[in-house]
């Protein structure tokens, strides 16, 4: 018995996909099941126009079309759709309604140098209080006053800032909105009153105009216009303001049980490692620590930091796709399985590795002048990243629980990097707990399960999340318990702990 049927988009910085979820009834007292059925799938890229990285978002835009076409076409029939994106990025309106020029990349050059001009402006204390995030370069805050310093035309046309899924969102139904886990990716949000900084943008001459005061995930939005429902030939459905930062919409799918605290890492082309709490912590140590208070579903907070992550990975292969080589992201694991541990580490999260392109050899360079051998052969290059995002997971959890002053029982992780099992297992033994995974799909499933909460079928994320404890079979890896191993594990960690940011 089917109880609901909801379309969900998740964009990554890597691909977007669409999946339909259909709720179903279970059989007497369980549960009912969310079943998922991807329908779309389509890569995304950074494109470079002149010295500007951007995205093409009318093609983003016309996926998303196809998507809701084909849904319909294949006789789904969702009630409600929700979009999910990476974070940071934004377009902007003019005052009829239109998009100023292509949105920027969050790894765009233009924001090179500005955390430290802020940071002498306003004082690094004074920025963290207010805006409570990790000293990001691709952070909102960052790029407007990039834009604004470059006397930037659109910034001074513009009548309003719509965040990615906002945007896209406005494209379907014309509706503007600002979805507050994404307003809280900008910076410019105080997660002490969740009000926008007015005084700040003035300061430093962002217009406040431009921002809308933010919505609740969870909220109706608009139905479809007629315009794209005649162009698609489908029922005006409506959009759902879901936790539209595809890391917020991750976690809200992670099967955590009970009211334990837990720790998680939502693997991506970012390594997302955190925990939940209700009320964010800007104290100096989590300045220090540098780690971020986001916005997440149903009045959380999530303590959280952005590890490099598989962006280095996926750069690394796409190198090797432009010497002709054909593996993929399993059978390039592979070839890291059957190389020597440890032989270089490398600190995933020195800026060195935060641009695109020339990797294989940011990478080399690294490992040569920190005195190791350079890795060679594609097995090497991979086995070096996958170890030390690992080590790295390491040190950041042992960061987070002295900030929330808990040491957790294991690690969740989900999302498309625990496809990665060498990954997943090296996290095991690096920590020396358990590693559970839960969905790969994680955003699409809680970009799902904010839609049903929103129809009434969920109340809140306690109920979400045993939806997913039920509906997905999650997976365990468990520490190595060889002494050797260990023991050889522990003297890398001390090699990692030597390595310069
Ligand atoms: P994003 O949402 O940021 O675009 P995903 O959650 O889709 O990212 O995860 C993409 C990452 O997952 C890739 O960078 C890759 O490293 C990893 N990945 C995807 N498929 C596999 C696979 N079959 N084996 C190992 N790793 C994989
Ligand atoms: C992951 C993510 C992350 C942001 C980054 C820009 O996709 O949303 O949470 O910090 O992209």
């Amino acid at each position: 018995n089917k109880l609901a049927s909801v379309l969900a988009f998740d964009l990554g910085a890597s691909s977007g996909r669409a999946l339909i979820g259909e709720l179903v009834s279970g059989n007497g007292d369980e549960l009912p099941k969310l079943k998922v059925t991807e329908i779309h799938r389509f890569p995304n890229d950074a494109i470079a126009v002149g010295s500007h990285l951007h995205w093409d978002i009318l093609r983003l835009l016309q996926e998303l079309k196809i998507a809701i076409r084909r849904a319909f076409q294949e006789g789904y029939e969702p009630q409600t759709f929700g979009i999910d994106t990476w974070g940071v990025d934004f377009g902007l309106l003019d005052s009829n309604g239109e998009l100023l020029g292509n949105p920027y990349h969050y790894r765009d050059p233009q924001t090179e140098g500005v955390i430290e001009e802020l940071a002498a402006a306003i004082g690094k204390e004074s920025l963290y209080e207010q805006g409570g995030l990790q000293f990001m370069p691709f952070n909102t805050i960052n790029q407007l006053y990039a834009m604004k310093k470059s006397g930037s035309p659109k910034l001074e046309a513009a009548q309003t800032l719509l965040l990615t899924p906002d945007l896209l969102t406005y494209f379907l139904t014309g509706a503007k909105v600002c979805e507050f886990t994404m307003a809280t990716t900008t910076q410019l949000l105080s997660p002490l009153t969740q009000a926008w900084n007015v005084e700040l943008m003035e300061r430093l001459g962002i217009p406040s105009k431009l921002f809308l005061d933010p919505i609740k995930p969870g909220t109706r939005i608009a139905p479809l216009t007629a315009a794209v429902c005649t162009e698609l030939d489908v029922p005006p459905i409506e959009a759902v303001a879901v936790a539209t930062h595809d890391t917020e919409s991750a976690i809200a799918a992670i099967p955590a049980k009970g009211d334990e605290p837990f720790a998680y890492i939502v693997s991506g082309t970012w390594s997302l490692l955190g925990s939940e709490l209700h009320d964010p912590i800007v104290t100096p140590e989590a300045m220090s620590l540098d780690f971020s208070n986001e916005g997440g579903a149903c009045d959380t907070y999530q303590l959280i930091k952005n590890i490099m992550g598989l962006w280095i990975i996926q750069e690394c292969k796409r190198e090797w796709e432009e010497q002709s080589s054909n593996l993929g992201f399993a059978e390039l694991v592979e070839l890291a399985r059957q190389e020597l541990p440890f032989r270089s580490l490398i600190q995933p999260d020195n800026r060195l590795f935060y641009a695109p392109g020339g990797m294989i050899g940011r990478i080399q360079d690294y490992c040569s002048k920190t005195n190791q051998p350079v890795p060679q052969t594609k097995g090497q290059i991979m086995r070096c990243v996958i170890e030390s995002l690992s080590l790295r997971y390491r040190q950041v959890l042992g960061q987070l629980e002295s900030l929330v002053g808990h040491t957790f029982s294991g690690l969740y992780m989900v999302g498309g990097g625990i496809q990665n099992e060498l990954l997943c297992q090296f996290t095991a033994d690096a920590i020396g707990r358990p590693v559970w995974t839960g969905p790969v799909e994680a955003s699409a499933i809680g970009n799902m399960l904010l839609q049903l909460v929103s129809l009434g079928h969920c109340t809140d994320l306690k109920e979400a999340r045993s939806v997913v404890a039920t509906s997905f079979p999650g997976g365990v890896y468990l520490p190595s318990e060889e002494p050797a191993e260990i023991a050889q594990l522990e003297a890398a960690y001390e090699r990692f702990n030597q390595l310069h940011f």
